[in-house]
């Protein structure tokens, strides 16, 4: 039941070599200046980790420590705790970026007994220090739970006193290699130990993957969101309480609603059934019957030659084609309509245009979840307010 373990299938992750463009070698700070200045307030600026760490998440500059030591941590809004790989044992040379907490004066290690080592699943005390071991994607860690001072760039200092997992042995790849803090709604997230400050309110607007950019915002407090942007009520699954999870009314593919029964799409907390809006996944997947009428009707639209299936992409195109927007309708009603920037992913040559959306597993806890994933979400902004129970969505073009 660990939603940990909500990740893209292998096949997918897959494909994304096809799609992958040359990494860039730098990270830009250039586009720094759009972000207002000025105290906790503003924005904290995001870019796709694609390009910089080839992973799938949207991250931001975090300072962790006394001095600060500066970290790309990858913003994960179906995860709880806060991790990064610990180092910094004098005389070994990091070979990437890690947190060196005896480097830094203000990191205190997380007692065996205290409340912050009963937020942790299955915390142990091998030690006087409470450890506890994580699984995300197919990589497994141990970590220790320390707390320090964090602060996410622009952000002002979110927490003097952050709670997050030093990893010190991970087991697998393509996790985000300097770390991630969740903001999902567990209390170790960081809506959750910043809610003091922050409200448990937050926003962002995530650029074009295929941008290099820091040009997308995360908005961390109540003010300065939009006031005028349609929302639907936020729904809690007991059984999997990190995760955002929205009533998905209905889809459209063009103008015409997609006939899927009312019972594929209804939340069931018990099975798990339902829709969350996630910008740890990077292409919308849809429960097997779901995803099935979707891809049905866009074909149909489409209606030229479908192409071999790329990655875990089943409907592409060689041919320059006119596709429709798609529409999710949740409750409220309020309806999300998807340009053609959300709706497909072309190939680096250009050549081939797929559905950026698969179906989700055959069996397991996720089969009948849907999840709305950050490629369906770019340029547009994504309001997370946890405080009045709603999740708001309007267009806005954050891509550089
Ligand atoms: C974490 O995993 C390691 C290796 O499998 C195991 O030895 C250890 O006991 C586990 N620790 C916890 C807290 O479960
Ligand atoms: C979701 O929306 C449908 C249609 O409006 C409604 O019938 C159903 O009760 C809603 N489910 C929840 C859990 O709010
Ligand atoms: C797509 O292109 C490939 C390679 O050029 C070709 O083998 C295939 O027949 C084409 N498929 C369609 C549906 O046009
Ligand atoms: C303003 C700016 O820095 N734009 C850059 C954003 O990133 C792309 C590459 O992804 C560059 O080509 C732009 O110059």
């Amino acid at each position: 039941m660990s939603p940990l373990r909500l990740r893209l299938p292998v096949p997918v992750l897959l494909l994304l070599s096809t799609f992958w463009w040359a990494p860039s070698t730098a990270v830009r700070s250039s586009t720094l200046h759009l972000a207002r200045r000025g105290g906790r307030r503003s924005f904290v600026p995001i870019a796709p980790g694609r390009q910089i760490l080839s992973i799938p998440n949207y991250v931001a500059r975090a300072r962790l420590g006394t001095p600060a030591q500066t970290l790309l941590v990858a913003i994960d809004p179906s995860n709880d705790a806060a991790w990064v790989p610990c180092g910094g044992r004098t005389g070994c040379a990091a070979s990437a970026p890690s947190f060196a907490p005896t480097q830094s004066s203000t990191y205190r290690p997380v007692r065996c007994g205290s409340p912050a080592c009963a937020q942790v699943p299955g915390p142990s005390c091998p030690g006087a220090s409470c450890a506890f071991n994580l699984t995300y994607a197919a990589s497994t860690f141990q970590a220790l739970l320390g707390q320090d001072s964090l602060a996410l760039e622009n952000g002002g200092v979110a927490a003097a006193s952050y709670t997050f997992g030093c990893l010190h042995v991970v087991t697998g790849s393509s996790v985000p290699p300097q770390g991630l803090v969740g903001f999902g709604r567990g209390p170790l997230s960081f809506p959750s130990q910043t809610k003091d400050v922050d409200g448990s309110v937050f926003s962002y607007c995530l650029p074009s993957y295929k941008s290099s950019n820091f040009s997308g915002t995360l908005r961390l407090s109540p003010i300065g969101q939009p006031k005028r942007i349609k929302t639907t009520p936020l729904l809690s699954n007991p059984h999997r309480p990190s995760l955002y999870y929205v009533n998905m009314t209905g889809i459209r593919v063009g103008s015409r609603p997609v006939s899927v029964p009312a019972s594929a799409l209804a939340f069931d907390p018990g099975s798990g059934r339902g829709t969350i809006i996630d910008a740890g996944t990077m292409f919308t997947r849809l429960s097997a019957p779901v995803y099935a009428a979707v891809r049905d009707a866009f074909r149909r639209r489409v209606r030229a030659p479908v192409a071999a299936p790329l990655g875990g992409f089943d409907t592409c195109y060689n041919v320059t084609v006119a596709v429709p927007a798609v529409s999710f309708t949740f409750a409220g009603p309020v309806t999300v309509t998807l340009p053609e920037e959300n709706v497909v992913i072309r190939s680096s040559s250009g050549g081939v245009a797929c559905l950026a959306m698969a179906a989700g597993p055959a069996d397991g806890v996720d089969a009948a979840l849907n999840v709305v994933a950050s490629m369906q979400q770019q340029n547009h902004r994504v309001l997370f307010d946890v405080a009045n129970g709603r999740i708001g969505f309007a267009r806005e073009l954050c891509t550089l």
